[in-house]
């Protein structure tokens, strides 16, 4: 066979092979996708990230290119989400806390104490409740695709172990952008101050701020535990990661294009949840080791917290409606009596 035959077979096989994707003229150039991201490239949600590339590489038959850009090369979570609203950057994963500002149903997820565990988290982001929330995102100029986990939240500080509620009189508190989450910790007594995730390392380095609140996995991979002594369990919040993309760019898409990046988005959500959990389960160790001091809440001090941070669900009822705020109450109720 001689070569001119062979790249002309190739040729019809690539194209039998996307024969799928309507979408895609063979003459065009690959589809360019800006996936940015806060965290470093060797985090969840960096080689979760690099999954979702994979899965949209693939599943296009090269005709859609992802670079995932982490550290928040493409600004934080706030500039990104600017920019995708405004068409200059395609996609982008980052806390639905910092999403607030756009869409106040967003809010629901910084509820204190809303899931007791990951299956109920999964159940609700992934079910009717989760849906209806991510589709309010589309008004705004943003289309949400899927729920990934940052996860459960834990105290971090330079100052002393928090073993009770006074122990957090005077610390000033990195908290995100977001109106709950500064609330919920100016209640408990802290100096509590907004600021993008970008900025936090330094910001303890220095001491501008003492402590700050994140999963246990990511006090790993930002190493925190270099700038921060005392880690309290406090679980005091469940918080996901939203991917998103802009809407602008993503009504000129295909159908069949559109598929790719949902498949591939629900893909990454089941792999990143995995591998979060894995090294969650281990991380409590490897920050002891790294030489964190930490210390569990006396169970009286938990729920005295607990009770206090409670008292910011009603402004919280309000700002994401009583009908959806009921409507995930009852759901919880409905899981939570569920026959195991
Ligand atoms: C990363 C942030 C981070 C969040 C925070 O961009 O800001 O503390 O937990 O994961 O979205």
């Amino acid at each position: 066979m001689n070569a001119i035959r062979r790249t002309v077979l190739a040729t019809a096989a690539a194209a039998a092979l996307l024969a799928p994707f309507a979408g895609f003229a063979a003459d065009i150039k690959p589809r360019l996708i800006r996936f940015g991201y806060g965290l470093n490239e060797d985090s969840n949600q960096g080689r979760a990230a690099k999954f979702f590339a994979q899965q949209v590489e693939k599943n296009s038959g090269g005709k859609m290119k992802v670079r995932a850009i982490g550290a928040a090369a493409l600004g934080p979570d706030t500039q990104m989400q600017q920019a995708l609203i405004g068409g200059a950057q395609e996609m982008m994963v980052g806390s639905t806390a910092t999403l607030v500002g756009i869409t106040k149903e967003m809010a629901l997820w910084d509820t204190p104490f809303l899931f007791n565990n990951a299956k109920e988290a999964d159940a609700v982001l992934d079910g009717p409740i989760g849906t209806k929330v991510m589709d309010k995102l589309q008004d705004k100029g943003l289309v949400g695709l899927a729920y990934w986990e940052n996860g459960f939240r834990n105290l971090t500080n330079s100052k002393r172990p928090v073993q009770k509620m006074e122990d957090l009189d005077g610390i000033k508190l990195r908290v995100m952008q977001n109106n709950v989450y500064l609330d919920s910790f100016k209640t408990l007594g802290a100096n509590a101050v907004p600021l993008p995730f970008s900025e936090l390392f330094s910001a303890l380095e220095t001491k501008t701020v003492d402590g700050q609140e994140n999963p246990y996995n990511t006090i790993l991979s930002s190493k925190f535990y270099e700038v921060q002594k005392y880690l309290s369990v406090t679980n005091h919040v469940y918080s996901p990661w939203i991917v998103l993309v802009s809407k602008k760019w993503w009504d000129g898409l295909s159908k069949d294009e559109q598929k790719v990046l949902a498949d591939a988005a629900k893909a990454s959500r089941d792999f990143e949840r995995k591998d979060t959990r894995e090294e969650g389960a281990k991380a409590l160790a490897d920050l002891k080791a790294k030489g964190m001091q930490i210390n569990e809440l006396p169970a009286s001090e938990a729920a005295r917290m607990r009770d206090k941070l409670t008292k910011v669900n009603a402004s919280i009822g309000t700002q994401v409606g009583m009908d959806l705020w009921n409507e995930t109450q009852a759901s919880l109720a409905k899981l939570r009596g569920a026959k195991k």
